[in-house]
């Protein structure tokens, strides 16, 4: 079992129930949800022309590898409606993993610790929130 800290973001459609909705799914698939920031609204960050988003970061414990929570993430953000946008554009959900206990992977499609994290203070508050 290990730690983990997913960053949830959304700036289309209804954005709290996007929010709740993927933490359900996130659920089903078998991550445990352990604690939850507050949701906060944040200016765009990197596209700047686009609505404001909520976000929050959770706390879960994960049986399996980053790769499965990943897999896992990326199927919450299908079913969250979620079609290809550009870079750092809108979105109905979107699920990064921040941390995933101590581990440090930096493959393309796997870079963990998430490596914008220290520009992003919607992020940085959310793990303050947590004490981590
Ligand atoms: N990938 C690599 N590492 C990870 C990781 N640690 N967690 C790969 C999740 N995915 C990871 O991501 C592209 C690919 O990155 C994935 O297929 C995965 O294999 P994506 O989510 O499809 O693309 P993206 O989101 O457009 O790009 P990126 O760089 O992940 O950006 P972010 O960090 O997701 O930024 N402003 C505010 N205020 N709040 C936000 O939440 N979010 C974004 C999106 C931009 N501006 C924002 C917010
Ligand atoms: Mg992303």
């Amino acid at each position: 079992m290990t730690v983990a800290y997913l960053g949830l973001g959304t700036n289309l459609g209804r954005r709290v129930r996007n929010l709740s909705a993927a933490r359900r799914r996130l659920r089903e698939k078998g991550v445990r949800i352990v604690r939850q920031t507050r949701v906060i609204e944040t200016e765009p960050w990197g596209v700047v022309d686009q609505p404001r988003f909520l976000n929050q970061v959770l706390e879960v414990e994960w049986e399996g590898t980053p790769r499965q929570l990943l897999r896992a993430a990326k199927a919450v953000e299908r079913e969250g409606g979620r079609t290809r946008t550009r870079r750092w554009g809108p979105r109905v959900i979107d699920v990064d993993i921040l941390r995933f206990g101590n581990e440090r992977i930096s493959d393309p499609d796997l870079t963990v610790p998430h490596p914008r994290i220290r520009e992003r203070t919607f992020v940085l508050e959310g793990l303050r929130e947590l004490g981590v």
